[in-house]
């Protein structure tokens, strides 16, 4: 799809034409500097009322432009829809929205704390990546509003308040770069990603499917987080410790994921008779908590691979057993919607926190231990060739 780019900060498309620039606020040539001003699209679309210095239209092909009124040059590129700033080399190199979706209290922000900061610490070193904030908001709030929360303070986040009534929410946009060997050369793949911590109950009402609609839409790949414990044929299943979830008021996510699809649907025009392109992860969360009934030394008992290339063979097997499972779990109706409307689907079953959490929303053993949390990432990584994968051995 070569229609364009799409901002990761507002999931708006536009030409790469179109970038503007802001400009840099220093003197120029006459040493007459730009004020700083209130800079209202940024305002209305992303709630940053602060002062900046001026945005300008140029030609967005370019890394640098002038700034007509005062002569400065600047490098600041923005999104020519909401003046979010784009991050180095926008439009250059690759860039792959990825959407985390699922109920509420399904285990979201947790998730996705938990990847990041495998990202940036074993992972990235088993990959030999490096995964930066792309821009100071995202490495300040991560830290600040989702790391230091989980892992200084071991306490679990409270329930994400929903984008409208919050009209500052943006996405935690990142840089990915792993070293590519073609051959003799070696070169820097750099993946811009982006991920929107939803709010599980965005998915139910009107005024705020429209932007959910947009964010799907967009997106190149897609994380379905799905709560086990929220499934019928699981209650009898889960650890006596673990906090279990309400008995009313949860999506059950054969729901969900019906919701998911109709929304898909809709947004990507796609006809009646042709599947959803889109590749969707299907994780299911809080495994931790139905370990005991778990074939031992099975796929989701066995540690979690630690190659440097994302192993085909291992993903296959979880995927076969986790399909297993769905018929235990009274899931069957999952894999039907799946195998009827998504081209390319891939079951997971992961641990963000690797035990369940104390009642008080505490982690009970005091250290984060995850299981498999970054296979569903890893996937549509290697999905999207960002990544190697190892080839899957003869059946
Ligand atoms: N057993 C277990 N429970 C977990 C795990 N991760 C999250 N939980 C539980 O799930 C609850 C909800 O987690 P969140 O990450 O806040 O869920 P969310 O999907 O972001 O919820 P909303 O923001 O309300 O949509 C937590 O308070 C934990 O009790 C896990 O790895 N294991
Ligand atoms: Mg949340
Ligand atoms: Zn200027
Ligand atoms: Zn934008």
């Amino acid at each position: 799809m070569s229609s364009g780019l799409v901002c990761p900060y507002c999931y708006l498309r536009f030409r790469e034409k179109a970038i503007k620039f802001r400009c840099s606020g220093r003197p120029g040539p006459a040493q007459q500097a730009c004020a700083s001003r209130r800079d209202e699209r940024l305002a209305s679309r992303m709630g940053f009322a602060g002062l900046l210095p001026p945005a300008f239209e140029a030609d967005g092909r370019r890394l640098s432009a002038v700034h007509p009124d005062c002569g400065a040059e600047t490098n600041y590129r923005l999104c020519p829809e909401c003046h979010s700033r784009l991050p180095v080399h926008f439009g250059k190199i690759d860039s792959r929205l990825i959407a985390l979706v699922g109920a509420k209290e399904s285990g979201k922000t947790v998730f996705m704390t938990v990847l990041l900061h495998e990202l940036m610490n074993t992972v990235g070193v088993r990959f030999d990546a490096a995964v930066l904030g792309a821009d100071d908001e995202t490495r300040d709030s991560f830290r600040r509003r989702y790391e230091a929360p989980l892992y200084e303070n071991r306490q679990l986040a409270a329930p994400t308040q929903r984008a409208t009534a919050q009209a500052s929410r943006r996405p935690l946009v990142f840089t990915f770069s792993v070293r590519s060997n073609g051959g003799l050369r070696t070169r820097q793949e750099r993946t811009v990603l982006s991920f929107f911590d939803t709010a599980g109950e965005d998915l139910n009402t009107a005024e705020s499917i429209e932007q959910n609609v947009r964010y799907l839409a967009s997106a190149d790949g897609i994380i379905l987080l799905l709560d086990p414990l929220t499934m019928r044929g699981t209650r009898d299943q889960i650890d006596v410790d673990a906090p279990r979830p309400a008995e009313q008021g949860l999506d059950s996510p054969v729901n969900v994921l019906g919701r998911i699809t109709e929304l898909l649907q809709l947004a990507l025009k796609v006809k009646p008779t042709k599947m959803i392109p889109t590749p969707i992860a299907v994780a299911f969360s809080k495994m931790d908590a139905l370990r005991g009934g778990l074939v031992e030394n099975g796929p989701l008992r066995r540690p979690t691979p630690n190659g440097d290339r994302f192993d085909t063979q291992d993903s296959a097997e979880v995927h076969d057993y986790v399909r297993a499972l769905l018929d235990e779990w009274e899931g069957a109706a999952i894999d039907q919607t799946l195998r009827h409307n998504y081209a390319r689907y891939r079951y997971f079953g992961l641990s963000a926190l690797g035990a369940p959490p104390t009642a008080d929303r505490r982690v009970a053993t005091g250290v984060v231990q995850p299981y498999r949390v970054a296979d569903p990432f890893l996937w549509l990584l290697s999905e999207f060739g960002a990544i190697p994968r190892t080839k899957p051995s003869k059946p």
